[in-house]
């Protein structure tokens, strides 16, 4: 075991603040065990004694109220569901080949787990304290500071009070089974299922209704899709820069986009020619379920359908397969997915770089060389 309990094979991107995702394959599974769920921190990684702790709920409420985990074990009823969890920079390394992104993680398919979580639904807190009919975000509040902001920026974000109503998001105190760990935002974090993970704020201490979205920096600076803006690259001159017009700061990420990647094979690997098991995860993002997954072995000329799992529900990934038959010398593996919509991924990773490199969904391609 290594660093925060997780396994030696982790990819680990920065070691402080801890930053890491499990190699491919493992997760195949429906659930990620959870010493290689992935890990996703921008400070430093709190150290709450549960029993002193306290979730305070204020602002646009009837009832202010504050909840020890006693009361909020007591007052509301426990639930479990399977969850996704899927980081806007997942999957940035596509975009950073397209073009550099300076100072963010080059995260591959691996920051996405899923895990059973344990806790209330965030609905009946709100609930008791009873939102004003102003109210519209939710805003959550937690300890830890990022110190690579400049000033350094407390952590935080918010949901709009309609997601917050959604019997899908939970205040979880528990994951697959174990006690929330420290490193996964104990004693309490925010789960909130189809969005991006940025929002599913850990360690949380508070809960304040708002009119608008929080004034967290996470909110309204970082986890924007920013123009690309000028340079080299797919930019270029008649692009937005930022400063230059009203959508300069960028669209505030909220759902996750149909999403999906290989898991095995992987990249660079030398393998036998012939049939060849291909699996993947993909995931729709929102409330929508993935309704088709095409596979090609030739970059794209032919596809065959692959088997996706049914969805059980919208907030947990579906894995999907095929056996393709690869013929000898370099191939690509190429798959993109469709979602309950009729909607698919886009084909090339040039016109989604954005300079924080968010929501790369682009098709999953990989190269192998067959013998
Ligand atoms: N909550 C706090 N308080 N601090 C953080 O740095 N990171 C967020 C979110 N919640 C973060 C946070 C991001 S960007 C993601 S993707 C998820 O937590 C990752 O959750 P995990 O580390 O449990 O996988
Ligand atoms: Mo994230």
């Amino acid at each position: 075991m290594s660093l925060w309990d997780k396994r030696d094979d982790m990819v680990v991107h920065e070691r402080e603040p801890f930053n890491a995702e499990p190699p491919p394959a493992a997760l195949a599974g429906r659930t990620t065990p959870l010493d290689t769920f992935y890990s996703r921190n921008h400070g430093e990684i709190p150290d709450i004694d549960p029993a002193a702790w306290r979730l305070t709920v204020d602002g646009l409420v009837e009832q202010p109220l504050e909840l020890s985990l006693a009361e909020l074990r007591e007052r509301f009823e426990e639930v479990e569901a399977a969850v996704t969890l899927q980081c806007a920079g997942n999957r940035r390394a596509g975009l950073i080949e397209v073009r550099d992104i300076p100072g963010e993680d080059p995260w591959g398919p691996g920051a996405t787990s899923t895990a059973r979580w344990c806790g209330v639904r965030l609905a009946d807190v709100l609930a008791e304290a009873g939102p004003l009919p102003d109210a519209e975000h939710i805003a959550f509040g937690a300890p830890d500071v990022s110190r690579l902001a400049e000033p350094a920026q407390p952590y935080g974000g918010s949901i709009t009070l309609a997601k917050a109503r959604g019997a899908e998001v939970l205040l979880a105190w528990g994951m697959s089974g174990a006690p929330l760990s420290r490193v996964h935002g104990a004693p309490l974090r925010v789960v909130v299922p189809g969005w991006i993970g940025a929002r599913s704020v850990k360690w949380l201490t508070r809960l304040t209704a708002r009119r608008e979205p929080s004034d967290n920096f996470f909110q309204t600076s970082a986890y924007r899709l920013l123009p690309a803006g000028d340079g080299p690259g797919p930019g270029g001159p008649g692009q937005d820069r930022p400063g230059t017009d009203g959508h300069a700061d960028g669209i505030p990420l909220g759902p996750i986009a149909l999403n999906c990647d290989v898991l095995s094979p992987r990249g660079g690997r030398r393998l036998p020619s012939g049939p060849t098991e291909i699996i993947g995860y993909a995931l729709a993002g929102d409330d929508r379920t993935v309704a088709r997954v095409d596979v090609s072995v030739d970059g794209g000329r032919h596809w065959v359908q692959a088997d996706v799992d049914t969805a059980e529900s919208p907030w947990v990934w579906q894995h999907w397969r095929t056996t393709a038959d690869l013929p000898a010398g370099e191939v690509e593996i190429t798959a993109r997915a469709w979602d309950s919509t009729g909607a698919a991924q886009p084909e090339s990773p040039v016109h989604l770089w954005n300079p924080k490199g968010y929501a790369n969904n682009s098709w999953a391609r990989v190269h192998v060389t067959c013998e």
